[in-house]
């Protein structure tokens, strides 16, 4: 019986999914299957107005030559990078030497899409960022939302769609009492002990993965994925990615029909009304295997802040969406994303054994603009060091245009814009290391280089909210477009982006299904 059950469902995997057909005529089309457009497809389907749902990523459901789906941080290969011939990981060194490595080019997980001035990491397949993020998963402190979102109601926010999201995302906290005992959390023990001593306060950070199963992990009970450095290229067990929460629920509806290795092109009015949308289906090296031409009564774009800018940009210089508004392209910003490591004298070892989820942070929002997360550094090695990505009050805002002699989408972020990043984090750090006697690691994004300045994990902002939309994302200048995902954000959420991101995109969404459908 159970041979005949595990047979049936490998024949079930097997199966080839249908996926969006050529001529289609289709109520709804998101374009994006990350934390924006899984809420958009999911709320669609239980209104009764059937998806299609396209993503230019692979399903990430099919186990590889290791018999795992995702390659470890430690040992990237060919699934860890999107369309490239060498890693670009965002620790570029260690011991100042260059740890990137060839790899075969294939449409794998995480995107380093390197813009003039800045690289930005992004998740790539169904799930979006959901597969590759740290799953840290924090609500910003009500008195910073009118900074993050000023045309919007704290109250609803923080009453309705924050535990919304937070309950759909199945976020949680780690257990304090197993953090101060467990071997894999020294790293943030040292953090909290350093940021404590110098007068920080230091904080847990709820985050999505299942903190019993790391428990277990700890215990040696179970496959490791935290514990054993998973996170970049996918966690195998443990994160509840978009795939153990959104899209299973999207699936029982029956309504929506998901298509991977699908790329969004164009999008322009139909004669008919609604609007014609190209989508190219790639193979996994990136090739363009047939051009599907569907019509949508309306498109809900949810590619991820780069993504939309990119194709809203692009629709409206090219003249497929010529009145879009001039706010499109426009209020981008990092997040103001910059990272760093300390190194400790020998008695303040980090621990050789580290979670790759991070699970606390030091708050010195307030007093000097940074919230610094406590980040792992996953060597497998006693290293000394202490990790820290901060998320900095950074001002700068850079805009998106279409360059008509390379035939894309420039972004004009100047690498100097991350100043007041560092000199924000610097609040943190000088103070630490002034105190500890310790001193910046030189040799972790090149030799004697400290600052991470040159990425962000964190794009935000394109389609600015009451600015290129209305108040709930229906985009300027056309009936039945919307956007629906990081791109509404102006540039900067105080903490990690991807809950306030669930949560407008459900706030919007439950407005529009009452008054557009
Ligand atoms: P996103 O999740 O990026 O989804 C957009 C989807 O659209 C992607 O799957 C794309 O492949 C797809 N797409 C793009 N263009 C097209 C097209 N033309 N046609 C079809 N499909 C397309 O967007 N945030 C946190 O809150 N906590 C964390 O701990 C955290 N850690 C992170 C770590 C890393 C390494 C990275 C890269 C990001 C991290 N983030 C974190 C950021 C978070 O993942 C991100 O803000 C959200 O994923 C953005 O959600 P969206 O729905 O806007």
């Amino acid at each position: 019986m159970l041979a005949a059950a595990t047979v049936g469902s490998r024949a079930a995997a097997a199966t080839p999914q249908a996926v969006i057909a050529d001529g289609a005529r289709v109520p709804a089309l998101v374009i994006g299957s990350g934390y924006g457009g899984s809420v958009a497809a999911l709320r669609l389907a239980q209104a009764g107005v059937d998806v299609q749902l396209v993503e230019m990523g692979m399903a990430w459901d099919t186990p590889g030559a290791d018999g795992k789906i995702f390659a470890n941080t430690t040992s990237p290969d060919q699934r860890s990078f999107w369309l490239r011939t060498r890693t670009k990981q965002p620790l570029s060194n260690f011991l100042g030497f260059p740890i990137d490595k060839d790899i075969p080019r294939y449409t794998g997980i995480l995107d380093a899409e390197e813009f003039g001035g800045i690289v930005v990491y992004q998740g790539r397949g169904v799930g979006g960022g959901s597969l590759v993020n740290g799953g840290m998963a924090v609500t910003p402190k009500r008195e910073n939302f009118g900074a993050i979102l000023p045309t919007v109601d704290p109250g609803e926010m923080y009453d309705t769609y924050y535990p919304r999201a937070n309950a759909g995302l199945g976020v949680g906290l780690v257990d304090p009492a197993w953090f101060d005992s467990a071997d894999c959390y020294q790293y943030a023990r040292v953090g909290r002990k350093q940021a404590q001593r110098s007068g920080f306060p230091f904080v847990f950070v709820p985050d999505v993965y299942d903190w019993a199963y790391m428990q277990q992990e700890q215990a040696g009970t179970v496959p490791r994925s935290a514990l054993a450095g998973e996170i970049l290229y996918g966690n195998n067990y443990g994160k509840k990615s978009l795939q153990k929460t959104y899209l299973p629920r999207i699936a029982a509806t029956g309504r929506v029909t998901v298509s991977p290795l699908h790329r969004v092109t164009t999008v322009t009015p139909a004669s008919g009304g609604g609007y014609t949308v190209v989508v190219e289906q790639l193979d996994t090296s990136g090739a363009v295997t047939a051009t599907k031409s569907v019509t949508a009564d309306k498109v809900f774009f949810a590619a991820g802040s780069v993504g939309t800018s990119k194709l809203l940009v692009k629709l409206k210089a090219t003249g497929a969406l010529p009145n879009l508004g001039d706010e499109v392209g426009k209020g981008w910003g990092d997040n103001g994303n910059v990272m760093c490591g300390r190194a400790n004298h020998i008695w303040d070892p980090t621990g050789s054994l580290q979670s790759s989820i991070p699970c606390g942070g030091i708050d010195n929002w307030a007093a000097g603009g940074a919230f610094a997360e406590v980040a792992p550094l996953p060597t497998g090695i006693e290293t000394w060091a202490s990790f820290y990505l901060s998320i900095t009050k950074n001002p700068n805002r850079a805009q998106f245009s279409w360059n008509p002699a390379t035939r894309s989408v420039d972004l004009n972020w100047q690498p100097a814009w991350k100043q007041p990043s560092i000199d924000m984090a610097k609040s943190i750090f000088d103070r630490i290391n002034a105190k500890e006697g310790t001193i910046y690691r030189t040799d972790l994004f090149g030799t004697y280089k400290i600052w991470g300045d040159h990425l962000t994990y964190h794009p935000l902002g394109g389609a600015v909210l009451g600015k290129a939309t209305d108040n709930y994302g229906r985009l300027a200048g056309y009936q039945g477009l919307y956007a629906i995902d990081g791109s509404l954000i102006p540039g900067n959420t105080s903490v990690n982006p991807f809950v306030t991101i669930t949560a407008l995109a459900e706030r919007n969404i439950e407005k529009i299904i009452a008054t557009d459908f």
